[in-house]
Formats: C-alpha cells, sequence, structure tokens
C-alpha cells in the first residue's frame, strides 16, 4: 500500500497516498497466457481480419452472453455503431437513450447521423425511466438504446413493451455488463442486439475492443460484415462498411481476461463490501448497490453525496484527488448537457431531465478492481468519512517529503 499514512483521521494529511489510486486500472489475468498466445500469434503470421484468436475469443463470449451469435470489434464505440446500422438505423432516425451514461453511447449514434433523444433515468437504478422515455416516442423514433449503466440492468421488460407498442428496435449499450444478469439470463440476449466494451478500463479488457452480441442471425450477418468494408461470407462486397475488427493481440488480451473473470469479480466483490463497512453510517454518503437477486461484476464503485452532506460531490472530489485518490465523476456533465447536444436542446432533450441532472451532480466512482486492496480502501474510507463529518475544510499544504 502507498501510502503516507494508514491510521484513520488523514483528510488533513497530505497526500495519503504518495502514487496515484486510479480508478479503472486494468484487471490483469494470467500473464504467461497472454504471452504465449501471442507468440502462438506472431508463430502463425495472422495477427487480424477475423484470426483464431477472435475466432476463439467471439465463441468464449458468446457462451458467457449466452447468445447464439458474437462479433468482435476494435472498441466499444463501434460496436454501437455497427449494432445501430445493423438495426437499420440511419441518417436522421431519432434513437430515445437515457442521458446519464458516458458520452460514447449517444456519440456513436450521431456520428452515423442518427439523432440522440434523451430521456430521464430512473434514480435507484440510473437506467432509463420508461415512462418519461416512452413520451419521447414521436413519428421521427426509430430505436430505443438502453443502458445497463454501471452493469445494473434496465428494465428490459418495460422497455421491451414500449419497443413493441411504438414498432421500433431496442438494442442495449452493456458495456458495463460482461457477467451481469437480469432475471437470471446473462446480459447478451436481450433486444435486438447489445454491445460489450473491451476497453482497458473495463471487467474484461483487450487493451481495446468491443462486441455486438445478438440471437439474431440477420444482425449478426449485417454487423459481421459492416466490421469489415461491408465483405460478407462469401467475400462479396454486400453493403457499405467500416473497419472495425479486433486483432489478434486484443483478441489473446480478451480470452485471458475472460479466463480470470471468476477471480475478477471475487476481488471486485471483496472491495464492494469493504467500501460497504468502511462508509456505514458516513452522513450524505450513499452507495450505490447492484439490484437485488441479479449477478453483478461489481466492476464500478460508485457513490452518492446527498444534498444534505456537509460536503457537496465536488469538495469531496477536490480532498480525494488532493490525496492522489484519483476519483471519477461518472457520469459529469452527462450526455445532454455536452456539444452538439447542449446547443440543440429542442432536438436532443425536448423534455426536461431533472433526475439524470440530479444524479449526475452526486456521483463519484471509487477505485476498485484486482490492483485495489482492503488496505487502501480502508483508507479512502477513512477521508471520505473525515471530509463528510467534517465538511469541506480548506487542505493544508503538502508536508515536506
Ligand atoms: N458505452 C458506455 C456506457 C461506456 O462507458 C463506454 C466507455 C462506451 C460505451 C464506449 O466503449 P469504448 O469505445 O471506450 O470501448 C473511460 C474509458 O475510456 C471508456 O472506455 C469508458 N466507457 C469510460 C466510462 O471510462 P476515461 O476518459 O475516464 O478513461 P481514461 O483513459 O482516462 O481512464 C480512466 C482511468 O483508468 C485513468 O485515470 C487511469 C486508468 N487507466 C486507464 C488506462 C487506459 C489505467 O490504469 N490504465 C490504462 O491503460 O473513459
Amino acid at each position: 500500500m502507498h501510502t503516507t499514512e494508514g491510521t484513520p483521521d488523514v483528510a488533513h494529511r497530505l497526500p495519503a497516498f504518495t502514487e496515484p489510486l486510479h480508478v479503472g486500472r486494468p484487471n490483469m489475468g494470467d500473464r504467461a497466457r497472454f504471452l504465449a498466445r501471442v507468440n502462438g500469434a506472431l508463430d502463425r503470421l495472422w495477427l487480424t481480419n477475423d484470426g483464431p484468436l477472435v475466432r476463439e475469443f467471439e465463441e468464449h463470449l458468446a457462451t458467457v452472453a449466452g447468445t447464439r451469435y458474437c462479433v468482435a470489434t476494435c472498441n466499444g464505440t463501434n460496436a454501437l455503431q455497427i449494432a445501430a446500422r445493423a438495426c437499420g438505423i440511419g441518417v436522421g432516425d431519432e434513437v430515445i437513450v437515457p442521458s446519464f451514461t458516458w458520452v460514447a453511447t449517444a456519440h456513436a449514434l450521431e456520428w452515423i447521423g442518427a439523432v440522440p433523444v434523451f430521456c430521464d433515468v430512473d434514480e435507484e437504478s440510473g437506467t432509463a425511466d420508461v415512462a418519461h422515455l416512452e413520451r419521447l416516442i414521436g413519428p421521427r423514433t426509430r430505436g430505443i438504446l438502453g443502458v445497463h449503466v454501471f452493469g445494473r440492468p434496465c428494465d428490459i421488460s418495460a422497455l421491451s413493451a414500449v419497443a413493441d407498442r411504438a414498432g421500433v428496435p431496442l438494442f442495449f449499450d452493456a458495456a458495463h455488463a460482461v457477467g451481469c444478469t437480469y432475471g437470471g439470463r446473462p446480459i447478451g440476449g436481450f433486444g435486438r442486439a447489445e454491445i460489450f466494451s473491451f476497453h482497458a478500463t473495463k471487467y474484461v479488457h483487450s487493451f481495446e475492443g468491443g462486441a455486438i452480441v445478438t440471437d439474431d442471425h440477420d444482425i449478426a450477418t449485417r454487423a459481421r460484415a459492416m466490421r469489415q468494408q461491408g465483405i460478407d461470407e462469401n467475400r462479396r462486397i454486400a453493403g457499405p462498411g467500416t473497419v472495425a475488427r479486433m486483432n489478434e493481440i486484443s483478441a489473446a488480451m480478451g480470452l485471458t481476461s475472460l479466463e480470470s473473470i471468476d477471480s475478477f469479480t471475487a476481488a471486485n466483490r471483496r472491495n464492494h463490501e469493504a467500501y460497504r463497512a468502511g462508509l456505514a453510517g458516513v452522513p450524505g454518503i450513499h452507495l450505490r448497490e447492484p439490484k437485488p437477486g441479479e449477478r453483478s461484476n461489481h466492476q464500478y464503485v460508485i457513490i452518492e453525496v446527498d444534498a444534505a452532506s456537509p460536503v457537496d460531490r465536488d469538495g469531496l472530489h477536490e480532498v480525494l484527488t488532493a490525496h492522489n485518490v484519483l476519483v471519477r465523476k461518472y457520469f459529469h456533465p452527462i450526455c445532454h448537457q455536452v456539444e452538439p447536444y447542449r446547443s440543440a436542446p429542442e432536438r436532443h432533450a425536448p423534455l426536461p431531465l431533472p433526475r439524470a441532472e440530479a444524479l449526475a451532480e452526486r456521483v463519484l466512482a471509487l477505485p476498485t478492481g484486482t490492483a485495489v486492496g482492503p488496505a487502501e480502501i480502508e483508507v479512502v474510507c477513512a477521508i471520505i468519512r473525515d471530509t463528510a463529518e467534517a465538511g469541506h475544510r480548506p487542505l493544508a499544504p503538502p508536508r515536506a517529503a
């Protein structure tokens, strides 16, 4: 543990950590197995374009997601763009999406010429408020994109009913939700398609990577071609496409990472429990919990700083950062508050989004994952407790080395 102080009441002794304690440190699997896979790829001289490691990764992932098809991509954003296109969404088509998400969800739509229209969220789950979403359905609505934010599943059954009534495809941004469940079934097989991200900061990572998972043969076929310049399995150019392939080295990492998900979950769960114990009773601090009865990967530890707290979220962020605890404001500002959406509220946010906005002012993501342990969490909790109990005090300068 890289701390200067390992005891409680540390908030005014700077910095508590001599090395930065990051959110989003990669979960690394077995390095020897990763390197053996890389060596195999180098020996085979097959480095990208649907290589054997990518195929193996797709098979393994389809098993985890419980889907018939999986198409691996170079990142989650491209997976979203392709999934939208494969669902028939194109230029000028409105897609309703919650504003409380990473901006990639919205930008992926905007980048293909579609129009993200933002709905409010349910404050408890952070996912789409289905009643609010339904009020946004109009003549130009061509899709609904749910987000399983922080791995917490959307209200899929209510969203499916709304999508059915509107006659538009429902698909999901499951970037955070590998290994999570809804109604006991793995996230992956809901709606027309779901996408994952395997960015280095994700639960399972492939340095950079993503995937589209689906049970729909046509969507899988279209997505596979779109990923590779529109070239189909007969090597005919079947339509427009992009280049969004996963390479073999990424697949080597992805496979190694997938093999280790049980140990990643165990570490994340242990950390979540340590935060729960360490933050119990801290005034104004609320730890978000996974949906009861569902499996979670626990990849994100999110606290909310209540309005009643003596310290506000930004004040706590400032104190923790000064202690080298590099917490993140996921997600702030939210999508409709950034360009190009902010400048065109009538197009992108025609209804007020008070709950999403309030949530975005309260949240902080704390360090977790396999690179973080209970001893560090004890110190992080002590800083939060001390700050929340005392309010946001002026920070003392760092002590001389
Ligand atoms: N949909 C949703 C709901 C998403 O959250 C995301 C991505 C996407 C779609 C799109 O998926 P991708 O196209 O990215 O595959 C990070 C990630 O870059 C982004 O993937 C993620 N969501 C988002 C929530 O978080 P930043 O700007 O906070 O990332 P960055 O690079 O500053 O990393 C965060 C922290 O992680 C750093 O402070 C240190 C640590 N880190 C990062 C990297 C890259 C490491 O320790 N090692 C590393 O290699 O967005």
